[in-house]
């Protein structure tokens, strides 16, 4: 008799023992092929909404397969627990972020458990320990001795919601990334920065290594943005000041017919007052500086223009053309003015028409060329002095090498990338371990002196000016300088949260290492992490500053990889009726909901079988009801296994290759290919064929029978552990059965053997095509389906009749 399936009972008595057992520890040095799974470590910003069980669901059922496939598997957890986010939250909830941080992660680490992901829970962190991000201050040490951190006065954006300075990437089409509606203000401060700048073409070249996707490779690539060019000196008519430009395009040089400086430019402002026109200027710079980058690089739009009422002189051929400011151009890429060029850059162009400037070609276009457009392709140079004749792919070079031996420019590589700015105006993250003396200007402390922790203060919310609210912690601000032993004050920005998670990889290798962020020989046999799970969104910021500093460690020696990541895979977003889940709204699907009502194992199977893990997926409004499919197909194994219970366990090594053998057999091969590929939606579909199967061979020998459960279960086991751990102690199973090695298809009979389906319309042959021996009336008639001959030959007409006779016959009856 099958017994009903109570799925809370069996979580609730393996949950404890697998705790105890430390179930899921990873040895602390791998002994066999490692593999290292990872996914993204969360914001730990309330408890968890289904859009995390997807990403962990799949790290856990990768982790598993890999460890039953032989491998030592390292698979950890921590928490991303510094930052805006958590800060933001604790600020609007009314508590210390401390508390609510710690809380949240205490019930996040329960809904792990319960959820079974089988990490290696000794190994876990939070980013706000300062046993953590006392590492983030070592490596600030590091980079701050070789320069690579340095403080400059920079524009940036400031938020006036978020209260704080952001980084480039954290502005989305010109508004904060966490307040959509917000511009973010443009102010001057003294900040730090990373110099990530020194690593563009490592960061470019090094991509060659990394199994990721397209996409997220193209955003990097875009991110990094190299241009190669030439730097070209022009000087004002009538002055000494020389101006150099940066552009792609030294072939076009013939064909500049004015000159643009960005707004900012001090330049520019220095020949508006030598017109007389200073106050004016000042006007124009602070009208621009209200728009965003985005606005002042779209085409097709009011240019602000700013006649200087001077002229440039192209060092090329000596013709002088007038100079403008514009908002076209920006400050911050190449060096802040411009060669226009209007006949062959659309920018320019428009600006030319607006103006009412020249247009002069000098570059042949192959075939016709639209009117009111600039032409920015190749072709033959046309009125280009002694290049005229040349096409412009050997016309350019050629250019540079003229430039180069007059001394008026040079070949060079511009970079659309900008440091790394690294300082927030924010209490809760990492304190800078570095301190301000009167005399001896910014000091670094040592590492004797980490970690600098962060004070306990009472009122952590932003201060409204681009202070951080640290600097009411006045005893711990006020200090004595380690150089002179004097009065000093210590930094009271904080660090920006993605240098946590930068380097977080490498801590769970060694996560409490008091010498370094962790042990070289560790570190040489766990990386670089061999599957790494997130989303899309950490295509640019997270991923690129990662790699940063692994490049940057390894060459200190720390480390011996440099990539972290071999392979990424985003995970698809879920929604939730059509928008997006979000806590903050109340728009989401609890788990609890779900595996109160189905079981863990439920929604994990559900999980994963809803797609491909790539794939996106809209939760339907019916909310918990939808796995209610995945929880039959739980209970119809467990009752198949406990209804037969008797007969299984008395049952011994079958042999022989009967049709069922043959069946399981095929099953575990073609199952075992699609876990390999991460297919797991398509190896559930195998695998509830199999279930189906053995259910309808009721009066096969005990022996096939058992073996087919056995590689049910064990197939199943990395997705649905508790029912599959369960019913492989009815068994009588020995130990665990997520310590057991994956089981081996039987090559021989997992062979399949072929045939020829006939496909025929009324009767008549209209197609062969090879099929599987074993092949269901279904799969016959879906095959023969998709034969373009039986469409041809069925056009419109739909059959009233289908008769399947697999492997040999599907007729489709038309009258
Ligand atoms: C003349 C020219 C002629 C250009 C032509 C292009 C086509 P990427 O490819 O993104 O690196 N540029 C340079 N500095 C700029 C700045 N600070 N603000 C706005 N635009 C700037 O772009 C390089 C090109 O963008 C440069 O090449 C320059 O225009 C423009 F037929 O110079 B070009
Ligand atoms: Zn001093």
């Amino acid at each position: 008799m099958a017994e009903p399936y109570n799925f809370s009972e069996i979580e609730a008595k393996w949950l404890p023992r697998w705790e105890s057992a430390k179930a899921w520890a990873a040895p602390k040095r791998p002994t066999r092929d490692k593999r290292y799974v990872l996914e993204m470590y969360p914001y730990p910003s309330g408890d968890m909404h289904v859009g995390h069980v997807e990403n962990y669901t799949i790290g856990d059922a990768i982790g598993r397969f890999w460890k039953m496939r032989g491998h030592d598997v390292l698979h950890p957890f921590g928490f991303d627990a510094f930052g805006l986010p958590a800060e933001n939250a604790a600020i609007t909830h009314g508590i210390h972020p401390k508390e609510w941080t710690y809380a949240n992660i205490a019930k996040f680490v329960a809904s792990c458990k319960r959820l079974a992901f089988a990490y290696d829970w000794d190994r876990c962190f939070a980013s706000s320990d300062p046993e953590q991000y006392r590492w983030n201050q070592w490596i600030f040490l590091r980079l701050f001795e070789r320069g690579l951190a340095y403080r400059g006065s920079a524009k940036v954006n400031w938020c006036p919601k978020c209260q704080t300075v952001l980084a480039n990437e954290q502005i989305s089409s010109g508004f904060c990334w966490r307040h959509p509606d917000t511009v973010p203000e443009i102010r001057d401060l003294e900040q730090w920065f990373f110099k990530i700048t020194d690593y563009a073409e490592r960061l470019l070249n090094d991509m060659d290594q990394l199994e990721w996707s397209d996409a997220v490779l193209t955003q990097q690539r875009n991110w990094i943005g190299r241009s190669e060019g030439a730097r070209v000196t022009f000087r004002v008519a009538g002055t000494d000041d020389d101006i150099p430009i940066f552009t792609t395009r030294p072939d076009t040089l013939y064909g500049v017919t004015f000159f643009v400086f960005a707004a900012e430019h001090p330049l520019a402002h220095r020949l508006a007052e030598r017109a007389g026109k200073g106050a004016e200027y000042l006007a124009f710079v602070d009208e621009v500086r209200r728009s965003t980058e985005i606005e002042r690089l779209a085409t097709q739009r009011e240019r602000r223009v700013f006649d200087l009422q001077a002229h440039a002189i192209n060092p090329l051929n000596g013709e002088e053309v007038p100079v403008f400011a514009s908002d076209y151009v920006l400050m911050e890429y190449g060096t802040g003015a411009i060669m226009a060029v209007p006949a062959h850059d659309q920018r320019d162009f428009e600006f030319a028409q607006q103006v009412g400037l020249p247009i002069r070609p000098v570059i042949e276009p192959p075939g016709e060329q639209p009117e009111a457009a600039s032409y920015d392709g190749e072709g033959v140079m046309v009125d280009s002095g002694p290049f005229t004749g040349m096409h412009t792919t050997e016309g350019r070079p050629a250019v540079i090498r003229h430039l180069e031996e007059q001394r008026i420019g040079k070949a060079e590589v511009q970079y659309r990338m900008r440091d790394w700015l690294i300082s927030r105006q924010r209490y809760w993250g990492t304190p800078f371990p570095v301190v301000y003396c009167d005399q001896d200007g910014i000091v670094a402390l040592s590492d004797d002196d980490l970690p600098v922790e962060l004070p306990e203060v009472a009122d952590f919310r932003p201060t409204g000016d681009p202070v951080s609210p640290l600097a009411n912690a006045t005893d711990w601000v006020r200090t004595k300088c380690p150089t002179c032993g004097g009065e000093a004050r210590r930094e009271t920005d904080t660090m920006d949260g993605f240098m946590d998670s930068s380097w977080y990889f490498l801590r769970f290798i060694d996560p409490h290492n008091d010498v370094a962020i962790a042990d070289r020989a560790l570190l040489d046999a766990w990386m670089p992490v061999d599957q790494y799970t997130g989303g899309i969104d950490h295509a640019v910021m997270h991923l690129i500053y990662a790699r940063f500093i692994t490049k940057f460690l390894y060459d200190l020696g720390e480390v011996g990889v440099t990539e972290p990541f071999r392979r990424l895979m985003n995970q698809g977003v879920i929604t939730l009726a059509g928008e997006e889940m979000s806590k903050s709204s109340g728009h989401y699907v609890e788990p609890r909901e779900v595996i109160d009502r189905y079981g863990v194992d439920a929604l994990r199977v559900f999980i994963l079988f809803i797609g491909p893990p790539t794939d996106a997926y809209d939760w339907p409004a019916e909310g918990a009801d939808i796995v209610v499919g995945a929880h039959r197909f739980v209970e119809r194994v467990w009752r198949f296994v406990t209804g037969n219970l008797d007969q299984l366990r008395g049952a011994e090594e079958p042999g022989g290759s009967s049709d069922l053998r043959k069946t399981i057999h095929r099953s575990l091969k073609v199952i075992t290919e699609r876990y390999d590929r991460f297919a797991f939606n398509t190896a559930l579909a195998e695998m509830m064929t199999l279930q189906r199967r053995l259910s309808s061979a009721k009066s096969a020998p005990a022996d096939e029978l058992r073996e087919g459960v056995d590689v049910l279960l064990h197939v199943l086991a990395p997705i649905a552990p508790y029912l599959t751990e369960e019913l492989w102690e009815r068994l009588g199973g020995e130990g665990s059965i997520h310590d057991r090695p994956w089981p081996q298809a039987d090559a021989d009979l997992a062979t399949v053997e072929r045939a020829t389906l006939v496909v025929q319309v009324d009767s008549k042959v209209r197609d062969r095509i090879e099929v599987a021996a074993d092949i269901s009336s279904d799969d016959a008639i879906a095959t023969a389906r998709a034969s373009e001959k039986l469409q041809a030959a069925l056009g419109n007409v739909e059959p009233v009749r289908v008769i399947a006779r697999p492997p040999r016959l599907v007729n489709f009856v038309t009258r």
